[in-house]
């Protein structure tokens, strides 16, 4: 039977004053991948369960997305999951490699395999990830904001071409060039599920939203502009207006478009409410191009995370001061990596809040 009860009322609500361009009692913080394999607590758990087994039950979804609240003091938790739901829920079989990460061992190879995905219904397939984050706002019992997310058309285009992870995407990158027209297919496709799945998150209780167009990287700004641009920015104006038109309360949402400082002007103009930077990308270059009606979000390099505690803090205050305290949430410029330092969190996580 599905959880009815009201949510309990939340207590830090930094992060969302944040992304609104309200005024903040401290720097909000919270990490990519927060949840993940450098905590060993995780390790453990991933030991007894397959990884999809523990996005796809939601008392192991809520754990792992625990785990990191009760070790550090960060100012929002995100639901565990990954962005290769969405190609399983169309059809494809996705597994995760110890060490290697995500292996699709029937990809999309040509524009015949489209007619293979199922789009009717994919909706249903997901309702565990809805689930997992009902359960979570209860158990949170309002101590910071959920954070629901996507990966983008472009990023899961790629995966569910390449059969995985690709240093290049050139596979996907030659789809481009050979086949315009089914790509156009495959990415509204992708962008008319990504929709439904952030409604869908928001309507079980997600509280922020974040859209992962991680593989922007490989693209170049034309390339960035024609093939991932107009997809972001229709996933944006869909979901407001169908919340809006259902009089569901909207939520703020975050566009991390992972190499794609070439366009931040053009990304600040769609819409999101936040905009996430890498760490390639300079603070004060940032501001001054999305200007200052958007909050943006990063971007420490993840590799600072293996240097000592005092190095560390004075990059984590610099970056903060640089960035400073309106409409600004910390974060690293990526994902944490599964080998750094625990220790590196508490140093990040206080310095963040001591900066300013
Ligand atoms: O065996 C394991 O436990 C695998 C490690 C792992 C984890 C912990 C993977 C495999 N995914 C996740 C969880 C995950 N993935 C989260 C959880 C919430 C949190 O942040 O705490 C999120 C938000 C993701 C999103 C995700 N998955 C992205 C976008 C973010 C990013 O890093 O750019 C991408 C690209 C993926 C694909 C993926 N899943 C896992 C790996 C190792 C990868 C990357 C593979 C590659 O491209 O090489």
């Amino acid at each position: 039977m599905k959880d009815t009860k009201p949510f309990p009322v939340l207590k830090n609500d930094n992060l969302l004053r944040a992304a609104r361009g309200e005024v903040v009692d401290r720097v909000p913080v919270w990490v990519m991948r927060q949840a993940g394999r450098y905590l060993p607590e995780f390790q453990e758990l991933r030991k007894q369960h397959d990884f999809f087994t523990v996005c796809r039950t939601p008392e192991l979804a809520c754990e792992v997305t625990m785990q990191p609240l009760r070790r550090f003091d960060l100012d929002a938790s995100i639901i565990f999951s990954d962005i290769l739901v969405i190609p399983q829920a169309l059809g494809l079989t996705v597994e995760m490699h110890a060490g290697v990460g995500p292996v699709l061992p029937q990809p999309i190879n040509t524009p015949e395999d489209l007619k293979r995905l199922t789009p009717d219904g994919a909706l249903s397939r997901l309702t565990y990830v809805g689930d997992a984050i009902t359960m979570m706002r209860h158990k949170l019992e309002g101590r910071v904001p959920l954070i629901g997310f996507t990966g983008a058309p472009w990023t899961l285009m790629g995966y569910m071409i390449e059969g995985g992870g690709s240093k290049t995407m050139s596979k996907a990158k030659a789809w481009l060039s050979d086949h315009p027209e089914d790509t156009k297919l495959f990415l509204n496709l992708l962008t008319d599920a990504i929709v439904d799945y952030l409604e869908m998150q928001v309507k079980a209780g997600a509280q922020m939203l974040q859209v992962f167009e991680s593989s922007a990287e490989h693209l170049t700004k034309e390339d960035f502009l024609l093939w991932a641009v107009p997809y972001l920015r229709r996933i944006r104006d869909e979901l407001v207006d169908r919340l809006t038109k259902k009089a569901v309360p909207l939520v703020p949402i975050t566009l991390f478009a992972k190499g794609a400082g070439h366009s931040l002007k053009e990304q600040s103009e769609l819409g999101y409410d936040v905009i996430g930077l890498d760490w390639t990308v300079d603070p004060i270059e940032a501001r001054a191009l999305v200007g200052p009606n958007i909050t943006l979000q990063g971007n420490l390099d993840p590799q600072d995370m293996y240097r000592d505690a005092d190095e560390l803090r004075a990059l984590t205050t610099e970056m903060v001061h640089k960035f400073g305290k309106s409409r600004y949430i910390a974060n690293l410029g990526h994902g944490i990596t599964p080998q750094t330092p625990i220790t590196s969190m508490d140093v990040l996580v206080e310095a963040v809040h001591k900066a300013l």
